[in-house]
């Protein structure tokens, strides 16, 4: 079975960002509207009345201070609350393909890779933007790259699912050279008029080069030792937008929004993180201490302490299992890979780590890696 490194990776953040007050305080404008606009039936108990968000909450319950979003306008209207943006045509690119050039660009200088070496692209995202042709295809014509390319979604796990697809592939003899992108375009999924989710997301893409060792000439690559995938069924994080949603002559207004019961995903979840993380562990004989570095999943500061407790049975270090969700907020599947891209310095040839999404499914995508180079 042939060894295979991830040997570059790269990040786009979007240059806009909408911090905790300036969320909370359009989002208790947009409160103060409903209520007085709403306020016969409200008395008449007819419609409850919304209650305000919290700056102090979102902090303390996600760790969450700020994210990037591709376009600000109409998040903060408490008229609108919702992205506004033009629509794009069939001569432009998808906002998606934009942010996964340049994450990948990054990646492929990183790896020492050019278009022409690239002879596989996988687009792994919660969202994809259209149905056809294929987000991953259009990339692979705009890089110039040859080979093939599809899209796939398995929500906050896509980009470990991804970069397990990449190396199955590359040990299958049907690529040599995988990019892996991950435009997670998260704010239009928000619903920002939900007490209870308009913190969450912010908008980033990651990309990944895999490939064999014996094609490798980065710097900074890291082995993949073992990969373990899990998922169990669960509806407790939800979308529900379809193709088939014209058909209905009355489609729910909630729809095309990210829900979930954040407090269930917090019980059900956890267990299955670390039980999948400390049985690749054990397969693989690597101890607690053997481990320099915890790249986890970005959607809850209290949920990557949690899981970093369970994984080296004490108290993580700082550093040793980075955050970046205070600047970047959940941003689904790319999280884990902005924590590995930002913090992979400075180790050793020989050290391990842990690269590990969780989310909607429930789906939990663990690789061990070691420092190849
Ligand atoms: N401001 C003030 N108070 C609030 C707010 C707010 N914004 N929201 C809720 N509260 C109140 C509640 O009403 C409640 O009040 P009371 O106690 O009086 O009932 C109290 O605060 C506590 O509420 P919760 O129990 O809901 O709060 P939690 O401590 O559980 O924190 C979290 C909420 C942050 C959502 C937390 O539960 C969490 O992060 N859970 C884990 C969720 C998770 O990891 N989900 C993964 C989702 S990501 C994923 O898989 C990708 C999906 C696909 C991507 C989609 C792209 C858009």
């Amino acid at each position: 079975m042939k060894d295979v490194v991830i040997s570059g990776s790269g990040v786009f953040t979007p240059e806009l960002t909408i911090s905790n007050e300036e969320l909370v305080a359009s989002f208790n404008q947009y409160v103060d509207l409903f209520n007085t606009e709403n306020a016969e039936a409200i008395a008449k108990g007819e419609v409850a009345a919304l209650e305000y968000s919290s700056c102090e909450f979102i902090e303390k319950a996600s760790g969450i201070k700020s994210r990037h979003v591709l376009y600000k306008e109409g998040i903060l209207d408490p008229y609108v609350m919702q992205p506004v943006f033009p629509k794009r045509g069939e001569e432009q690119l998808p906002e998606m393909v934009e942010m996964a050039i340049v994450a990948a660009r990054e990646a492929m200088a990183q790896a020492g890779k050019t278009a022409a070496d690239i002879d596989l692209i996988i687009c792994a995202a919660s969202n994809i933007q259209r149905a056809y042709p294929a987000l991953a295809i259009e990339l692979q014509q705009q890089l110039g790259a040859s080979g093939y390319a599809f899209d796939m979604n398995v929500a906050c796990s896509s980009a470990t699912f991804g970069i397990s697809n990449a190396v199955n592939a590359i040990r299958g003899g049907t690529a040599k050279v995988v990019l892996v992108v991950n435009p997670e375009f998260a704010s239009p999924q928000v619903n920002y008029t939900s007490r209870d989710s308009h913190f969450i997301f912010g908008d980033v893409c990651t990309a990944t080069i895999i490939e064999a060792t014996d094609t490798c000439t980065a710097k900074n690559a890291w082995k993949i030792l073992g990969m373990r995938l899990k998922t169990e069924f669960s509806n407790n994080i939800r979308c529900d937008v379809s193709y088939t949603d014209h058909c209905h002559p009355e489609v729910d207004p909630d729809t095309p929004f990210f829900k979930q019961q954040g407090r269930k995903v917090f019980k059900e979840l956890l267990p299955i993180v670390a039980d999948v993380i400390l049985t690749e562990m054990a397969a693989l004989h690597v101890q607690p201490e053997d481990l320099k570095r915890l790249w986890l999943h970005q959607a809850n500061i209290n949920m990557n302490i949690f899981a970093a407790r369970k994984i080296l049975g004490r108290e993580p270090e700082p550093g040793e299992a980075p955050l970046v969700l205070d600047t970047y907020a959940n941003t689904a599947s790319a999280g884990s890979v902005i924590a590995f891209h930002q913090n992979k310095l400075g180790l050793q040839v020989g050290d391990k780590a842990v690269l590990c999404s969780f989310g909607a499914g429930y789906s939990v995508g663990c690789l061990m890696l070691e420092k190849f180079s």
